[in-house]
């Protein structure tokens, strides 16, 4: 079976609708075809230093929250990076293969370095893209569902695959990003050009998938629309009823063509409604099972070992190859 592996950052006390929609749910759908390889990247959270029991809770609460939304630990390596030390120890080798130049042409580097401020960005935030280049390589990973902002991270994987496998001799398959165009990008409720973000979205632009239901409708309701009252997709002038559009589309089922048709002359009040009724009935039942998950903090941490077992056998191998094509002892 094609592998697949991809990850989340533990950096916020939830993930979000564009996490869901961009990423998360193919995960699901992807482990009964594919051989997954899940990750909380919570190596990734410490570019922007986050506090110990921050950092600790996030990393339960968003393994919990895979569990919830379908992920199942005998069909899916469900894991914390960081417990299998061998991802750091290939990001090592994998920068010393990077280009200065290329690496500062990341533009996700390039927006928090302009947030942060050019010279109080970190390291870490530098590098971060061959530490993701590194977990998705070690695991000879065929594909990696993602949304559309990872993927000059992804281009750069296959890149330093490339130049491994001939500097060194054939040792990583080159990975194929796998992005869902009607899912993209998931925007931000109140600027509808900015993608929703866990880091820069406002809490009215972002919907976690942990929202209380009423917190969640309100947001919907006030989402930025335009001046019109057409409910009909048109990037260009609408950006935001667009938005909507596809989420519910996402969620529902229904074609956008079906959902234009259904709301034809009936305005926005009554389209965000529905919107909000249709995020409201799928995360509800992911919250109560979330909820359930993190009561067992026991039985959380023991099926994160397992996947973590599985992820490790397979880093092993691959690293056992590498230390060897680089020329250290063994
Ligand atoms: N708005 C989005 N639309 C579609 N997909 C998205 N993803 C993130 N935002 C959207 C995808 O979710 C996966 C996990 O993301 P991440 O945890 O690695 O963080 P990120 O991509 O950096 O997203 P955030 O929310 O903006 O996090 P912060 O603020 O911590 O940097 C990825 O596959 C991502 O593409």
């Amino acid at each position: 079976r094609p592998r697949v592996l991809s990850g989340i950052q533990p950096t916020a006390d939830s993930f979000h609708l564009g996490n869901y929609l961009g990423a998360v749910r193919q995960w699901v759908a992807l482990q009964d075809t594919h051989d997954a390889f899940y990750a909380v990247v919570d190596l990734h959270a410490l570019t922007v230093t986050p506090k110990p029991e921050d950092l600790r809770r996030r990393t339960r609460v968003a393994a919990a929250q895979l569990f919830a939304v379908g992920l199942d630990p005998e069909r899916a390596a469900v894991f914390v990076q960081s417990h299998v030390r061998e991802h750091s120890e290939l990001a090592w080798y994998l920068i010393c293969q990077t280009g200065m130049g290329e690496a500062a042409r990341m533009t996700q580097f390039k927006d928090k370095a302009a947030k942060y401020g050019e010279s109080s960005a970190g390291v870490g935030l530098f590098t971060y893209p061959m530490l993701m280049a590194a977990d998705i390589l070690i695991y000879q990973t065929d594909q990696v569902p993602v949304g559309v902002d990872q993927k000059q991270h992804l281009e750069l994987s296959r890149d330093l695959a490339q130049r491994f496998n001939s500097r060194y001799g054939p040792t990583f398959k080159l990975p194929n990003p796998y992005i869902l165009k009607e899912v993209e990008k998931i925007t931000d409720l109140q600027d509808p050009s900015a993608k929703m973000s866990k880091s820069s979205s406002s809490p009215q632009g972002i919907i976690d998938l942990l929202e209380e239901p009423g917190k969640l409708r309100k947001k919907i309701m006030r989402a930025v629309t335009d001046t019109g009252s057409e409910v009909i997709a048109d990037e260009e002038n609408k950006a935001g009823v667009t938005n909507l559009l596809r989420i519910h589309s996402a969620l529902s089922g229904m074609s956008i063509a079906d959902l234009e048709a259904r709301f034809a002359g009936q305005g926005y009040g009554a389209f965000k409604k529905e919107v909000a009724e249709v995020v409201v009935d799928t995360f509800a039942p992911i919250r109560e099972r979330t909820e359930k998950l993190l009561a067992d903090e026991a039985e959380l941490d023991r099926l994160l070992a397992v996947g973590a077992e599985r992820a490790r056998a397979v880093a092993r191998e691959t690293m056992a190859q590498v230390r060897d094509r680089l020329g250290l002892l063994p």
